[in-house]
């Protein structure tokens, strides 16, 4: 049996303000071929399906396409479980439907755990493999806060409850393997941030929990499954060294910084009798991000450079010297005039001009979403950092509830 583990998507997402609606549906196409090619039998998506709480029209109709799409492939499941950027009644909403097409979704926690466990069947009704779905748990889904417990208190108690979580759902899939008398495999799966997990600066990674103290041990949460599909870091890695424990990251770069970057899925073999073989399937790039920074000469000389290879590519130009360049912008583009390349972001990063450097924090302010405003917003006061995190989390919580609230209406 071949599983195949995918996640974060972000079906929607922009990258300062630009669409990105053509590279994702380029990048669903190309999966379907290669769910085919590969005889993939199952698909597992661990997560931020969509960018945001409520996705646009497009960013719907490019899951569903893909979900109707993948029935017309040999593969025969798919399991869905909801990330911190999903909202996660809006995934469950259509669950019954899904459920008909032996698409599988876990939006949110289950009240029963035993609802979190996928079971698969063969042709012959026999069970073949056992999918532990945990979506992204929140606060409220673990753990009941008390007053005045400090933050660490409540980190604490946050990591035991995702673990025990996790050790139940275990317990659940061993006892139903040995009920059916079958060696089936047993795949977990889940959105958190396991402890020395690597990220990239700008890639699109929001923190889950304000600090580090909220990283779990991978140990934790591993114990009893055959392979660990995770989702939420956007950077594909394998966790404590182990294969059999692994993130797959996002398919596309999610900015800048990730430019170069080879993103990948990962394919899971399972056999009778034998070690599960793993293979690595690079994914393709169909927007290429170019990175251009430093003084004029040396930004001019990259873009001459580009413009004569005839690059097809967006373009983050950050200018950075002391020399004043009033007319950046200007420049850039009289250069770029005629080429295939999009200057999506302009920093001048010059300093000297204080009305330019009022217009970089303009320029910034756009770029930010509403979390690092409110964390900007903290800065400037003079507090200590534990009553800035706790500051942070209340921020957090409030702006869920309300969001939730909303969505219940
Ligand atoms: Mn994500």
């Amino acid at each position: 049996m071949r599983v195949m583990h995918s996640s974060d998507w972000h079906l929607g997402r922009r990258l300062y303000g630009q669409s990105r609606d053509d590279e994702f549906e380029a990048f669903l196409t190309w999966l379907l071929e290669e769910i085919q090619r590969q005889a993939v039998d199952v698909l597992l998506l661990a997560g931020d399906i969509f960018d945001i709480n409520v996705p646009s029209n497009r960013a719907q109709q490019l899951y569903y396409q893909f979900l109707r799409r993948i029935g017309q492939t040999q593969c025969r499941h798919v399991v869905v479980i909801a990330g911190n950027h999903d909202s996660p009644s809006f995934l469950d909403a259509p669950q019954e439907l899904l459920k008909a097409l032996n698409i599988h979704v876990v939006g949110s926690k289950r009240d029963d755990i035993a609802d979190e466990l996928v079971c698969i069947y063969d042709d012959a009704g026999q069970l073949e493999l056992l999918v532990a779905a945990v979506p992204y748990l929140r606060d409220r889904d673990v753990r009941s806060s008390s007053a005045g417990e400090s933050y660490s208190e409540a980190a604490e108690k946050l990591k035991d409850g995702v673990a025990q979580h996790y050790q139940e759902i275990a317990a659940l899939a061993a006892l139903k393997r040995q009920e059916s008398g079958r060696q089936v495999p047993i795949i977990g799966m889940g959105h958190l941030f396991t402890e020395g997990g690597l990220t990239v600066e700008g890639d699109g990674v929001r923190e889950l929990h304000v600090g580090t103290l909220a990283q779990i041990e991978s140990r934790l949460i591993s114990q009893g499954f055959d392979y660990l599909a995770l989702g939420h870091l956007h950077v594909p890695q394998i966790v404590a060294g182990n294969e059999m424990i692994a993130y797959c990251g996002s398919p596309l770069a999610m900015g800048f910084n990730e430019a170069g970057q080879q993103k990948s899925l990962r394919i899971i073999e399972f056999q009778e009798n034998a070690k599960p073989g793993i293979e690595v399937l690079p994914i393709p790039v169909w927007q290429k991000l170019e990175p251009v920074q430093g003084d004029w000469p040396a930004i001019a000389e990259k873009l001459l450079e580009l413009k004569n290879a005839d690059v097809d590519a967006w373009l983050e130009i950050v200018y950075e010297s002391d020399e004043l360049c009033v007319d950046l912008r200007e420049k850039v583009h009289a250069l770029l005039e005629g080429t295939r390349l999009l200057p999506l972001r302009i920093i001048n990063k010059q300093v000297t001009d204080t009305i330019l450097q009022a217009e970089a924090e303009i320029d910034c302010l756009q770029d930010m979403d509403h979390e690092q405003v409110f964390q900007r917003r903290l800065e400037i006061e003079q507090l200590p950092a534990e009553q800035q995190e706790q500051l942070f989390m209340l921020y957090q919580n409030l702006l869920r509830d309300l969001l939730e609230e909303d969505q219940n209406k």
